[in-house]
């Protein structure tokens, strides 16, 4: 089989797709990469064997492959039988990282691997399995991998120490499919612009299933709109709320709004509101924190002065009473949804960690009407903590962000956004870090900035 026909047969089995996917990230990629649909076609698992010892470099010398676990060990495995060479697999699971089964297979340190992936995205898997390899006292040669899809391809062997080889690049799997028609010319415009203006990669490890359809509404727009900023308008009169708001608009992915706290409220409010999020697109998340038995919270989110579940997209909600209070809040409705708290970011708040758990749970459980978690911590591991046990699918959003502010004289404390996201916060919610700056406008500027490294 010849590479091109290699290529097509990846497309005959669903392995390369094209179409609109959504990534973890929340960006929208026009394609789709999943090669660990090979294992089920042994021809092609034969081919892509062949193809690779066609290709292997002649100037390296080593003594292992390894497969990354999983996508890798299959290629590696029928590499090793067809080019006569042991093979080495190192663990996935967690536990076994450093220990001395963590690699299954003989070698002896100062050995040389040549390590086999099927596709680099970040390159992330790559260099931790050379880390381990690395921390079993083996020596990297290198690593050959199907597809290289990352955005950057340049200098991997100066900033990692060890080249890198592929089969091919995505430039080159589009242009094959493009001459044989099997995508058209508008399709391969479309993913060259991708591929230029993203360095986002997709795997179908990137690939995520939402809760629901308003957390991957949310996400997309994240993704499209290129900020995770949450804008928390707490001010007291509608003219300083739109006024702020119509400079932010363009900034920000969703508006967090504490609707009781406006002096001057009338229901006209609402429709300039709605006409707001349609002008800059955004989405509305009114941060009731419902709290009562099921019957009262219906009452307070569906009708009263504010009609809250008529135009906010998402509330938040604590789970003090329990899990009916959703039942109360949504089982009538359709197309909302919420945000449970977590963690808070006030000072010596009553928030345990069995409490954090249980409302994870209940969210888990409850994913069509809960887009995710609010949460807070100490600092960027803290964050990193919670964020782990935050179930897949779910959002966490994280108050109590400022950048020149380490809290306020009643309870608030803050972390700067470089520590909310490196902790893993899918955004930041900020509030006087731009409501109370002389220039709202560049004070957002900046959170959104500092909400995407
Ligand atoms: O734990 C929390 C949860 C929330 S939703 N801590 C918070 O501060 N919030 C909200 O985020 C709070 O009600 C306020 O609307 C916003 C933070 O505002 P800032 O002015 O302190 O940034």
């Amino acid at each position: 089989m010849t590479k091109t026909e290699f290529i097509k047969e990846l497309h005959r089995i669903g392995a390369i797709k094209f179409g609109s996917f959504v990534l973890k990230s929340g960006i929208t990629s026009p394609f789709y990469l999943n090669l660990r649909l090979i294992v089920s076609h042994p021809q092609l698992l034969k081919s892509i064997s062949s193809l690779i010892t066609q290709s292997l470099p002649l100037n390296i010398s080593y003594d292992h492959l390894v497969g990354v676990p999983y996508a890798g060990i299959p290629i590696a495995s029928c590499l090793a039988v067809d080019i006569n060479k042991p093979l080495l697999i190192p663990r996935k699971e967690e536990k076994a990282y450093g220990s001395k089964d963590a690699i299954i297979g003989e070698f002896a340190a100062g050995e040389k691997c040549l390590i086999i992936e099927d596709i680099i995205t970040s390159g992330e898997s790559i260099l931790e399995t050379a880390d381990n390899l690395k921390n079993h006292g083996l020596k990297i040669a290198g690593a050959f991998v199907v597809i290289d899809r990352r955005a950057d391809q340049d200098n991997f062997e100066s900033r990692n120490g060890f080249p890198l080889f592929a089969l091919f690049n995505i430039e080159e799997v589009v242009s094959v499919l493009f001459e044989d028609s099997l995508i058209s010319k508008a399709q391969k415009e479309e993913i060259n612009e991708f591929l230029k203006s993203s360095a986002i990669p997709a795997s179908n490890e990137d690939t995520l299933q939402f809760s629901n359809t308003l957390t991957e509404k949310l996400s997309t727009l994240m993704g499209s709109k290129q900020t995770r900023l949450v804008l928390s308008l707490d001010v007291e009169d509608s003219n300083t709320f739109f006024d702020i708001l119509e400079k932010t608009g363009n900034e920000i992915a969703l508006l967090k709004t504490h609707i009781d706290i406006l002096k001057d409220f009338e229901p006209s409010f609402i429709t300039r509101l709605q006409e707001m999020s349609q002008k800059y697109n955004f989405l509305i998340f009114e941060d009731r924190k419902f709290a009562d038995i099921g019957n009262t919270v219906r009452h307070q989110y569906q009708g009263g002065v504010y009609n809250i579940s008529d135009w906010a997209e998402f509330v938040t909600v604590h789970m003090i009473a329990g899990e009916h209070i959703l039942n109360g809040l949504f089982d009538n409705i359709q197309n909302r949804s919420s945000f449970l708290l977590a963690k808070m970011s006030a000072k010596n708040n009553l928030i345990s960690e069995n409490y954090t758990r249980k409302v994870l749970e209940i969210g888990k459980k409850y994913s069509s009407v809960v887009s995710g978690f609010i949460g807070h911590g100490a600092n960027a591991e803290e964050i990193a903590k919670l964020k782990k046990k935050i179930p897949k699918g779910f959002l966490l959003l994280m108050p109590g962000v400022q950048i020149d502010s380490k809290g306020d004289s009643l309870g608030q404390t803050y972390l700067s956004p470089e520590s909310a996201i490196k902790g893993g916060a899918d955004a930041i919610i900020v509030g006087r870090g731009i409501t109370h700056s002389s220039n709202p406008l560049e004070a957002a500027k900046r959170y959104r900035e500092a909400s995407l490294i």
